[in-house]
C-alpha cells in the first residue's frame, strides 16, 4: 500500500472517531482510577445473591429498564422529588426491585474510590454478575458510562414495551434502541428467570377481547391452571407467578421451550412466535447447544448496555444513585 493509502486510512479513522461521537465505552475503564471496582461488585453479588436468589432477576431487569429510557445512565435509580416524577414512579416500574442492592454496592465503591464509579456502570456490572450467579454466561462489560441528570416517569411509559405488546410494537421499540430481531429474541430469553404479577397477563386469562374470553394463543390447560392456582382474580397484585416454572432460578433454554409450547406468560412472549423470522430463531436456539444461546445472549447484553450511553464529560458521577448531584 502506498503512502496515500495510509494517510487515507488515518483520515478515515479520524472521521470515524468523530462520527462515532464520544459514546465509546472500554474494557477495564476503572483499571487505574479504581482497580478493584469490578471485584468489589462481583464479591458483593456472590456474597448476597445466594441468600436472596430472586433478586438476580430483578437486577437484570433493572439494566433493561435503565437502558431503554435515556440510555444506560442510571436514570432508573433516581427518586422522585416534589418537583419531578422520576422513571421509577411510572407504572412499568411498579414491580422493579433491587434499588437498595445497587445503593449498597455504590456505598462500598464510594468508600474505596469516592466519586469515581458511575451508578450506570454498577447496574451493568451487577446485571452481568447476576446472570452468572443464575448459571448463565459471563462476558466482559465495557465501562465508562456516566450518570444522567434527568429522569422522567413519562419517558418510561413511551419506551418500555408493555407486556401486552404485539410483534410490531416490540420490533419498533427495540429498533428505536438500535436492537434488532435477534436481540429481541435473545434478550427476551432473560425471562428464563424471575417472577411476574397477575396484572401483567391476566387479560389473557379473563377478558382478552372484552367478551370474558381467554387469549387463544395461550395454552388452554395452562390458562386454566393459572386461574385456579395463581391469578384467582385478574387484579390480584400480590401473588407471585414464576415466568419459567420448574427452572425459574436457572438461566437456561427452558423459557424458549415454553414459548414454543404456547406457555410464555406475556403476550410479548407469545408475539415472538408470530413472526416467522423470530419463531425460526427460537427454534434454532432450542435445538442448538446451550453455549450458542449463552454466547449470543452475552453479545446482545453488551449491545443493550451501550444504548445511548453518556461518556466523557456528559452527565456526572452521582454520589448517591437515587439523587442527582446538586
Ligand atoms: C421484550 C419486551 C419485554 C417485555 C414486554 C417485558 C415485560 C416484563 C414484565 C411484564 C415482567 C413482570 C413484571 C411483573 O408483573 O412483576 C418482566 C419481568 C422480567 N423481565 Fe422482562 N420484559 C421484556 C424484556 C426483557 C428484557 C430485555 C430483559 C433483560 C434482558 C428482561 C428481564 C426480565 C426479568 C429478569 C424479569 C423478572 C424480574 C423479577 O423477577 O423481579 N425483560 N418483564
Ligand atoms: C429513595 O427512595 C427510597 C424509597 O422511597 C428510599 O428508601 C431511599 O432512602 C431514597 N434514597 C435517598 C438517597 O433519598
Ligand atoms: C400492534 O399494537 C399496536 C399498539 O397497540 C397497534 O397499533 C397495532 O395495530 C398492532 N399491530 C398489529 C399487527 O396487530
Ligand atoms: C371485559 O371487558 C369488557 C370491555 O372492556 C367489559 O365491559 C367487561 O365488563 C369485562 N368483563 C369482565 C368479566 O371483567
Ligand atoms: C394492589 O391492589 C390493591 C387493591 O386493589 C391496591 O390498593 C394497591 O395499591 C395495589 N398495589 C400496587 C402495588 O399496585
Ligand atoms: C417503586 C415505585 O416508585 N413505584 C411506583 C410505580 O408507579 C406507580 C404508579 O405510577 C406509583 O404509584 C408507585 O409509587
Amino acid at each position: 500500500m502506498g503512502r496515500f493509502g495510509y494517510v487515507g486510512i488515518m483520515v478515515l479513522g479520524f472521521l470515524g472517531l468523530i462520527s462515532s461521537g464520544e459514546a465509546q465505552l472500554k474494557l477495564n475503564y476503572y483499571a487505574t482510577s479504581c482497580p478493584k471496582a469490578e471485584e468489589i461488585v462481583l464479591d458483593y453479588v456472590n456474597k448476597h445473591i445466594p441468600n436472596a436468589p430472586s433478586l438476580a432477576a430483578a437486577l437484570i431487569r433493572l439494566h433493561f429498564h435503565d437502558c431503554f429510557v435515556r440510555g444506560c445512565d442510571a436514570s432508573i435509580l433516581v427518586n422522585s422529588t416534589s418537583s419531578n416524577r422520576a422513571e421509577k414512579s411510572a407504572a412499568p416500574n411498579l414491580t422493579l426491585r433491587g434499588f437498595d442492592f445497587i445503593d449498597r454496592v455504590k456505598s462500598l465503591l464510594e468508600a474505596k474510590c469516592p466519586g469515581v464509579v458511575s451508578c450506570a456502570d454498577i447496574i451493568a456490572l451487577v446485571a452481568r454478575d447476576a446472570v452468572v450467579v443464575t448459571g448463565g454466561p459471563s462476558w466482559s462489560v465495557p465501562t465508562g458510562r456516566r450518570d444522567g441528570i434527568v429522569s422522567k416517569a413519562s419517558e418510561a411509559l413511551t419506551n418500555i414495551p408493555p407486556p401486552t405488546s404485539n410483534f410490531s410494537t416490540l420490533q419498533t421499540l427495540f429498533g428505536n434502541k438500535g436492537l434488532d430481531l435477534k436481540d429481541l429474541v435473545l434478550l427476551s430469553g432473560a425471562h428464563t428467570i424471575g417472577v411476574s404479577h397477575c396484572p401483567s397477563f391476566s387479560n389473557r386469562l379473563y377478558n382478552f377481547t372484552g367478551k370474558g374470553d381467554e387469549d387463544p394463543s395461550l395454552d388452554h390447560a395452562y390458562a386454566t391452571n393459572l386461574k385456579a392456582r395463581k391469578c384467582k382474580t385478574p387484579t390480584d397484585n400480590t401473588t407471585i407467578v414464576l415466568m419459567d416454572p420448574g427452572s425459574s432460578r436457572t438461566f437456561d433454554l427452558h423459557y424458549y421451550e415454553l414459548v414454543l409450547k404456547r406457555r410464555g406468560l406475556f403476550q410479548s412472549d407469545a408475539a415472538l412466535t408470530t413472526s416467522s423470522t423470530t419463531k425460526a430463531y427460537i427454534t434454532e436456539l432450542v435445538n442448538g447447544p446451550l453455549q450458542t444461546f449463552f454466547d449470543e445472549f452475552a453479545q446482545s447484553m453488551i449491545k443493550m448496555g451501550q444504548v445511548g450511553v453518556k461518556t466523557g464529560s456528559a452527565g456526572e458521577i452521582r454520589k448517591q444513585c437515587a439523587v442527582i448531584n446538586s
